[in-house]
């Protein structure tokens, strides 16, 4: 078993994509553990995408993230981290299969509907800057 770490984003939540996105996670062999609406600081926003940091995009990635509420959450399953990617479909909406969240919501690389962890420290660390253990069931 592992977990993963989603951000269903801004542009996605405002479609009220959040229902489906959590259909598609679940279609998916994902299990939600924890999960709820929030809206990132641009702080809070700054520190998760710190590896961005020196990219162009940096910025403008910010001003989205923190445009309007998220629902972040943890979800477990087997390969979990691999498998949510393929839910997500690829980074740039235009090149995501069919059926993908991001084929079915992103807009842009940047406006992308929704971000999964890339590996097992990263979900790790993205996983603990929104939740505390005693609230993953
Ligand atoms: P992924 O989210 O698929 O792992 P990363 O880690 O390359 O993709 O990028 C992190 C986030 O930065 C993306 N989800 C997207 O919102 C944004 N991003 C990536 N590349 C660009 C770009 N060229 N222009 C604007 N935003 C980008």
């Amino acid at each position: 078993m592992e977990r993963t770490f989603s951000i269903i984003k801004p542009d996605a939540v405002a479609k009220h994509g959040i229902g489906p996105v959590l259909a598609l996670i679940e279609k998916g062999g994902l299990r939600v553990v924890a999960g709820r609406v929030t809206r990132l600081s641009r702080t809070q926003a700054e520190a998760f995408y710190a590896v961005h940091k020196e990219r162009p995009f940096f910025s403008s990635l910010c001003d989205f993230m923190t445009s309007g509420p998220v629902f972040v959450s943890v979800l477990e399953g087997e390969n979990a981290i691999a498998r949510y990617r393929e839910v997500l479909g690829a980074t740039d909406p235009a090149k995501a299969a069919p059926g993908t969240v991001r084929a079915a919501f992103g807009t842009d690389v940047e406006k992308n509907a929704a971000h999964g962890s890339d590996g097992p420290d990263t979900a790790r660390v993205e996983i603990s800057f929104f939740f505390a253990g005693f609230e993953l069931a």
